[in-house]
């Protein structure tokens, strides 16, 4: 049986591992290549928005790559966290304006338009934000989907929509008017003002800023901190918290001390607690 650090260290080979696949998982055959993919020491996978000609506008194909590597990291042992970021000059500037002016409503609704985005938020393994530049739009709400938000200190967050004559649909409305209440939020969607970093952080957007330039780094520091945790109890805080946007008070209770006594049904509980009273490190084995 491996220790963690060795454990982890094996993680971080997947990186030497998967240099032969230098993007992660390729794109369909005959499509353009718009993320960028790699693990990283202590079992990060990283995945890095890369259309910046479009400024990593979230257009089908790229929509796809994402949701593509996230469902494969969610079965790869190798990777026990993720960091979203953006290449280039921006996070994302929005859902592909070019792509979406041409539809009609039929299309829109029969086609879920933007609907598999939501798959983001149903993914059991922790994912960190990581924002340098806009977040606009469809960016910001991909971002809102992350489990950990950071950002750098030139970053900008907004929901333009309004602009264009539509409105938010991949939650902008909602988790953002849970993120930083209604008055920050109706601002936002019905001027299309947008929010720099350090507001961000005082309205409980973001969680941390960094300096321009290390945003990354940072996020990064933050998967690995939680990569060192028991992945099923991470998921369990996971789903306990993003409940507390959707149940009442009581119900959210209930969930969460019905989950608190399911990790007495793990080992990782049990060596948590006994490698406090000895003193040492706890060897978390995901089970
Ligand atoms: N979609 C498509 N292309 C884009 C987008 C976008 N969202 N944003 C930028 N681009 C393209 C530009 O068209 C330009 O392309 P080209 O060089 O071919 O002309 C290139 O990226 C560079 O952009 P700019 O020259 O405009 O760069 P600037 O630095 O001057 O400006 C801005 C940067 C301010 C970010 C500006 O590009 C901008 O305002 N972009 C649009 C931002 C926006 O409105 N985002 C919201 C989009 S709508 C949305 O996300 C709705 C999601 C919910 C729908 C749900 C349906 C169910």
């Amino acid at each position: 049986m491996l220790a963690l650090g060795a454990r982890l260290a094996r993680a971080g080979g997947a990186r030497r591992g998967l240099r032969g696949l230098a993007g992660g998982t390729p794109a369909p055959p005959g499509e353009e290549r718009m993320v960028a993919a790699e693990v990283v020491e202590g079992g990060v996978g990283v995945l890095r928005l890369d259309r910046p000609k479009a400024l990593n506008a979230l257009c089908g194909p790229l929509m796809r790559q994402v949701l593509g590597q996230m469902r494969a990291w969610e079965v790869d042992p190798a990777v026990r966290a993720v960091v979203l970021a953006g290449k280039g000059k921006c996070f994302a500037a929005g859902a592909d304006i070019k792509e979406m002016a041409a539809l009609d409503f039929p299309e829109a609704h029969k086609g879920a338009l933007l609907e598999a985005w939501d798959e983001m938020s149903r993914l059991k393994k922790p994912v960190v934000g990581a924002v340098h530049g806009y977040a606009l739009g469809g960016g910001c709400e991909l971002a809102m989907m992350c489990d950990l938000l950071v950002c750098s200190e030139e970053a900008k967050f907004g929901q333009p929509e309004i602009l264009l004559g539509t409105i938010p649909g991949m939650g902008g409305t909602q988790r953002l008017t849970r993120a930083v209440g209604k008055a920050l939020a109706m601002d936002m969607c019905l001027t299309g003002r947008r929010l720099g970093a350090e507001e961000a952080l005082r309205s409980g957007l973001v969680s941390r800023v960094f300096p321009t330039g290390e945003h990354e780094e940072g996020a990064l520091a933050l998967a690995r901190e939680v990569a060192k945790f028991s992945l099923p109890v991470a998921a369990m805080v996971k789903e306990c918290v993003n409940s507390a946007h959707e149940l009442s008070l009581a119900e959210g209770l209930r969930l969460e001390k019905r989950q608190f006594w399911s990790t007495f049904a793990l080992d990782d509980r049990k060596e948590g607690m006994t490698a406090f009273a000895e003193k040492r490190p706890a060897d978390f084995r995901d089970r």
